[in-house]
């Protein structure tokens, strides 16, 4: 019918969004989800995760050569992560929006980083910087077997394409 024809239906851009060890100790995982349940984008996969050294080095690898590496990993490790997998249009630079700047203190408010974080050592969420990006953290964080297509009752009313 219409609904299969229509893009809306197939599996969209998808993007991976992680809360971590600060957000999920400070209790803003739902909060989190929130955001991106309102502005419309479709849960594919959710896990809590005690985040390895080894997937670290692969999801941080190009900063490995910086001095707060360490640290990084460290503090990355340092409790559970909540990892996502969200889809829609346009969902990595939406997404990367409404995430804010690296850096808390140029992290506009409205955005999470500019709500609840003050300094880019603790910045509560991770968000994929790009499609090619996206793509290889979700294989890395996630099984296939672990992101589920399933059709949202409003994707045709929230997106035309
Ligand atoms: P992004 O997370 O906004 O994509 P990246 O430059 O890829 O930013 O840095 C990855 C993560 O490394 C940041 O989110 C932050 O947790 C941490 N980080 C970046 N710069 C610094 C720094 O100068 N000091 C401490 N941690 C940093």
């Amino acid at each position: 019918g219409h609904r299969s024809a229509s893009s809306c239906s197939g599996v969209q851009e998808r993007t991976l969004i992680a809360v971590k060890p600060d957000g999920v100790q400070r209790r803003l995982v739902g909060q989190i989800i929130q955001r991106f349940e309102q502005r419309g984008f479709k849960l594919v996969g959710l896990k809590m995760v005690q985040v390895s050294e080894d997937l670290l080095s692969q999801h941080y690898g190009q900063l490995r050569t910086k001095p707060f590496y360490p640290s990084l990993l460290h503090y990355m490790t340092s409790g559970p992560v909540v990892a996502m997998v969200w889809e829609g249009h346009n969902v990595v630079q939406t997404s990367r929006s409404m995430v804010g700047h690296t850096n808390p203190a140029e992290a506009r408010a409205g955005t999470v980083r500019g709500d609840f974080s003050i300094h880019v050592s603790r910045n509560v969420v991770h968000a994929s910087d790009s499609q090619e990006g996206a793509q290889r953290e979700i294989q890395l964080w996630f099984q296939g077997k672990e992101l589920l297509n399933w059709d949202c009752c409003d994707q045709s009313i929230t997106c035309e394409v």
